[in-house]
């Protein structure tokens, strides 16, 4: 492949692409995974590509909530580990949380592939290739998850999720943390804590969460937990759009 010359204008989003597309030849990223990027780079391309107020303030509740959890789950993908394996690595460190593979295109070849660059990354332990464990009411392969992971975690962060799995985790009872870009999807509905910002900013700025919030005091924590209403965040989200659209000629 052609080398991306670093002053092009849209060098971060070539460097996406030619990761992804290359991810796809190995077998980690399934083919529909570029569909679902170019979806994602759409809605980015709304936003300005750029973390707006209202996703920062959802990865610093998502920071709280993963950090107050007691068996916080980090659920990856191919898209996700192909963009943002060292980041899910640190941020998993810094809470801590455990992270699992979890796909919809699941084979046991892409499980493996997947698992393998994690630890090639420096992941000690990845959840998902024991699948010991059913998440009820999803009749896909994503149901599939490990009892001591996804299957018994009190909050589970999902990038890239979709919408079927992320209600049928909250119907279990569970926090889901979505990062989604399309504000409107059925992930980004039905999440109790929905970031809509890219995965390549929003896992290290958890993380800078994560590691600003362990000076808080209990009291600040439940006031900003206790503030925090995703309908209204999302709304915010599409006014946003809309104004910034509106503006521009
Ligand atoms: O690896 P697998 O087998 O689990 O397959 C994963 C895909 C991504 C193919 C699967 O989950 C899928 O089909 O996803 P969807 O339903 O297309 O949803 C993906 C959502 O993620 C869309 O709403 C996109 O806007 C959003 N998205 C895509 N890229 C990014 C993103 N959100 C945040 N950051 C991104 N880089």
């Amino acid at each position: 492949m052609e080398k991306i010359p670093d002053t092009h204008p849209r060098y971060n989003s070539l460097i996406s692409r030619k990761k992804i597309t290359q991810a796809m030849k190995k077998g980690i990223v399934h083919e529909t995974g570029l569909i679902a990027h170019g979806r994602g780079e759409a809605f980015d391309y709304l936003l300005g590509e750029i973390t707006i107020p209202q996703a920062d303030i959802a990865e610093k509740i998502a920071a709280i909530t993963m950090v107050c959890a007691k068996n916080p789950v980090i659920s990856v993908n191919g898209n996700v580990v192909t963009l943002v394996s060292k980041d899910v690595i640190s941020l998993a460190e810094s809470i801590p949380a455990k992270i699992e593979v979890n796909l919809f295109h699941r084979t046991n070849s892409r499980i493996d592939k997947i698992i393998t660059e994690l630890v090639n990354f420096g992941a000690k332990n990845v959840y998902g290739k024991k699948a010991d464990a059913k998440i009820p009411g999803l009749n896909h392969n994503r149901a599939l998850c490990d009892k001591d992971g996804i299957f018994s975690a009190d909050v589970v962060l999902v990038p890239l999720e979709d919408g079927d799995r992320c209600k049928a985790l909250t119907d279990m009872g569970k926090t889901v943390i979505a990062i989604d870009l399309n504000p409107l999807s059925r992930t980004a509905q039905t999440a109790s804590i929905t970031i809509v910002d890219n995965v390549t900013r929003a896992i290290s700025n958890i993380e800078k969460w994560v590691n600003k919030i362990k000076t808080f005091n209990r009291n600040d924590i439940n006031n900003l937990i206790k503030k925090w209403h995703n309908k209204r965040n999302l709304s915010e989200i599409t006014s946003y759009i809309s104004k910034r659209l509106n503006s521009l000629f």
